[in-house]
């Protein structure tokens, strides 16, 4: 075997003097001395080069030294009571901005407030100096981060494994009205936040052959030769627990090459073959993959899988031989790995890999460990984000784990024939390897096969999911499969977010909702309360207020705070329908043209989110949102009646500022085409309404909240699936004035004036019978939802008594039960208080 990459391992004992630390200070004076130090000493800034990011950087690091010691004792915690962990697998960790919600969970942002105060400084101007981590997609990577928050708030051994990519979600900008990416360089200006640990360096085999031999035992062994290997190195980021002591950790990886040289290659002077094969290293973990829920297919994107599989295997493996000795007899007891979505389930392979080739268990135990330990989250149930990758593809870039792939099917097979003796179409279907011109291998099921548990993450896609995709791995072992609603911490999303309406709530019910949230039930009390009422419409305001500044600053667009904020941000998606919101939006418009504003509700609707850059019906719904926004806001009959903006570069910090202020939150998917959810549960928190189908958590939502407080339309799933069979959208839109009329807007033109027959392939999907998404067929009940909506908003008390509702109902919604159930259900670990930290 090849020496180990890095050697810094050599452990030196100094004098325990060293590790004596005096205790940290949590006053103002201490944080004032800190900060002040690492402004002029660290980083060597004096008046004239006293920018934001400088002062952000030095308070960063001042309230990262509060997080250290937590961080070290939480870590030893863990090792000295030989603690059962979880391990998060995921490709995506959507973490946004840390110094806030570190200052929230240490408690220290009134005392940091009043520091800044004093030199004349305003602690948001360097909140928002901080670039958004954005290495994720969407919902899948935020639910990812959020996790990570509420395992350390609930004293959870979790650590979060992912990758540590350079570019993140690309910066989305408007051209034109067409979408633009940027790359998004998150790190250029350094990351305060995380940890470089490269004495736990891995090194990840990439191609090569494999060898079977004998050894002295006569044991068959495989070796894997003649590999390209790329180094792995960890960077920690502290992932801080609520007010408890606890610091988890997310551990990121970096890739880079190796220090040795392709000597045959140099010597034959290939020097720049040589050279490239460092940048290829360098390669995987640059950029995030921008496609939210559609095809990748791409090999770096396998390349990065099985990188972040087999450094966190590698690693846990390490710490397991350093802690407990080369024993792996108790392993299964002292581990969970949880695969967020297929993306990581290459682990399932890699797993067997190490346990069989590197510590010589037989396969046996091997297979008795991995499918005791894996567990696998499905987050969408559609057909193209399923990853499949061609087995010729594995063959070239991961030869052994595909060799551990065949004969994980082959024995899965042997035991599925036996339930189902002779059925070749249920064996083909349920084969990880699927058969035909390009065979290929099925991560879904490799997943399932591997894993002791597979959830869904709302009621109604687990059950879908064991009704459809999933079915006949239901049939063979129902057992496996259960369901684990999502939630948001309400941490970052209502304390952090909403400081204005956490200080109304705390005055009235106390502050252990922050950790409790089913505790905001005590408020159902004052939704009636006139006084009550009047000062959640205050915030509510203010919160609309710091919306609207944003939408001037961005947009342009004044958003009048007394209209109704009518909010869709998420990833742009045919399913998503923001196509069904911009047909509103010009229903609306046509009213106002035709003069019909009797009774009319002011409108101010936003629609924001990032469009996968290969995707060009996303893209080109994104233009008619520009494009039917230009005409509204120009048209002097319309003014202040209705505005539309599309907020360009949706992100995470933005959604900070959005969900505090919105009064509708538009959540209006094709029934059974949204697993979940999420952004649904951050409205509803923050005591904005949902207009929604039954779809995804959004029928549990409606099911907290009640039909009362929540405005419900559409198709079922059910009802979907069945007039998908006999889908006329023809016919509905010559039943229905108004759709005929919002048609014949758009294929007259009138919004693309000077770019002829630009939206006729939005005009033929709504029109088309084969419309997967029934456009059309929602239209009448979202436009008769919406004018309910219109007419509600006119009683502001009635209104302003169904927000708090809305907020009241939002308990079950927090990550806090979400990974509860997980760790009833699934992970079984034991809550771990680490030894206190030493403050003044
Ligand atoms: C994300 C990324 C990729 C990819 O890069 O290949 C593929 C699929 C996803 C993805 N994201 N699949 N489902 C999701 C979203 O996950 C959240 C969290 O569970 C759900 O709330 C959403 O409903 C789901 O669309």
């Amino acid at each position: 075997m090849k020496e180990p990459v890095t050697d810094r391992s050599n452990t030196i004992i100094p004098h325990p003097e060293l590790m004596e630390l005096p205790p940290i200070s949590m006053a103002k004076q201490a944080i004032a001395e800190d900060f002040q130090r690492y402004f002029s000493r660290t980083l060597g800034r004096d008046s004239e080069h006293c920018t934001n990011h400088y002062l952000y950087e030095a308070l960063a690091y001042t309230i990262r030294d509060r997080l250290m010691e937590r961080w070290k004792n939480t870590r030893r915690a863990y090792e000295q009571q030989h603690a059962r962990r979880t391990c998060y697998l995921s490709l995506e960790f959507l973490i946004g901005r840390s110094l806030s919600n570190a200052m929230l969970n240490l408690d220290i942002t009134d005392e940091v407030s009043k520091m800044l105060f004093d030199y004349g400084i305003e602690l948001e101007e360097l909140v928002d100096a901080e670039h958004d981590a954005g290495l994720g997609n969407g919902g899948l990577g935020r639910l990812a981060a959020c996790f990570v928050d509420s395992c350390a708030t609930l004293q959870l051994p979790v650590l979060g494994y992912g990758l540590r990519y350079d570019y993140g979600m690309f910066r989305q900008k408007i051209h034109n009205g067409h979408q633009t990416e940027e790359p998004d360089h998150w790190m250029r200006d350094g990351n305060p936040w995380e940890l470089e640990r490269p004495e736990f360096s891995q090194r990840i085999q990439f191609g090569g052959h494999t060898e079977h031999w004998c050894d002295d035992d006569g044991t068959l062994r495989v070796r894997w030769v003649a590999t390209h290997d790329v180094l792995a190195i960890p960077y920690d980021t502290p992932v801080p627990g609520f007010n408890n002591d606890t610091v988890n950790s997310l551990r990121l990886w970096k890739s880079t090459a190796t220090d040795e040289f392709d000597l045959e290659e140099f010597n034959a002077g290939d020097y720049s073959e040589a050279v490239a094969e460092k940048n290829n290293a360098e390669h995987i973990t640059m950029v995030l993959y921008p496609n939210d829920a559609s095809e990748n297919g791409k090999e770096l994107r396998l390349r990065q899988q099985y990188f972040l599989a087999s450094a966190s295997l590698q690693d846990t493996i390490r710490r397991w031989l350093r802690l407990e000795g080369n024993n792996f007899d108790t392993f299964v007891d002292k581990h969970c790995f949880q695969l967020n979505d297929t993306h990581p389930s290459i682990a399932v392979a890699e797993l067997m890999r190490l346990l069989i080739d590197r510590h010589h268990l037989s396969w046996d135990k091997a297979w008795h460990i991995t499918s005791h330990t894996m567990a696998y989250t499905n987050h969408t149930l559609l057909p193209e984000a399923l990853e499949k990758w061609p087995v010729e593809l594995f063959q070239k870039l991961l030869p052994r784990p595909l060799e551990i792939i065949k004969e994980i099917n082959a024995r899965f097979l042997t035991e599925a024939s036996r339930r189902w003796p002779g059925d070749s179409d249920k064996l083909r279907n349920l084969s990880i390897i699927e058969e035909g011109h390009t065979p290929m291998v099925r991560m879904a099921n490799l997943a399932i096969v591997g894993s002791f548990s597979v959830n869904g993450v709302a009621a109604l896609h687990s059950q879908l999911l064991i009704e459809g995709l999933f079915r006949e791995f239901y049939e063979l072992w129902p057992h496996k499969f259960n369901n684990k609603t999502n939630g948001v911490t309400q941490r970052r999303w209502l304390a952090m977010c909403n400081p204005g309406m956490s200080q109304l709530i705390d005055q009235h019910i106390g502050k252990e909702w922050i950790t409790d949230l089913g505790q905001l039930k005590k408020l159902t009390a004052y939704a009636d309360d006139k006084t009550f009422q009047k000062n959640w419409r205050m915030e509510k305001l203010a919160n609309k207020q710091r919306l609207a500044e944003l939408v001037e600053k961005e947009c342009g667009i004044h958003f009048d705070t007394s209209a109704l904020f009518d909010i869709q941000v998420k990833r742009i998606h045919e399913y998503k329908r923001q196509l069904l919101n911009i047909l509103h939006v010009i229903h609306l418009y046509n009213r106002i043209k035709q003069g019909d504003t009797q009774n009319w509700t002011n409108r101010c609707v936003l629609i924001g989110g990032k469009a996968a850059p290969g995707y060009a019906m996303a893209k080109l719904i994104i233009k008619l949102v520009n494009n039917v926004a230009d005409v509204v806001n120009t048209d002097p009959d319309v003014g202040e009646l209705l505005k539309v903006v599309f907020l360009p570069n949706y992100r995470v910090s933005a959604m900070e500022v959005i969900c505090p202020g919105a009064d509708l939150s538009e959540q209006i998917s094709t029934a059974g085409k949204e697993a979940s959810g999420t952004g649904n549960m951050k409205f509803m928190m923050n005591g904005a309404i949902t207009i929604g189908t039954l779809d995804g958590a959004n029928i549990e939502i409606l099911e907290e909240v009640g039909e009362d407080n929540f405005f419900l339309f559409g198709l079922t799933a059910a009802e979907v699936t069945e007039m998908r069979k006999n889908y006329h959208p023809d016919a509905i839109i010559a039943a229905d004035k108004d759709l005929q009329a919002v048609m014949q807007l758009l294929s007259s033109g009138h919004f693309n004036q000077f770019e002829p027959g630009l939206f006729d392939p939005i005009i033929d999907s709504i029109s088309s019978p084969y419309d997967p998404w029934l456009t059309a067929a929602d239209f009448r009940s979202f436009v008769d939802a919406q004018q309910q909506i219109a007419q509600a908003y006119q009683n502001q008390e009635n209104w302003t008594r169904m927000s708090i509702l809305n907020t009241t109902a939002s308990g079950k919604f927090s990550t806090d039960r979400t990974m509860l159930e997980y760790n009833q259900n699934i992970w079984k670990l034991k809550q771990i208080t680490p030894y206190v930290a030493k403050d003044k």
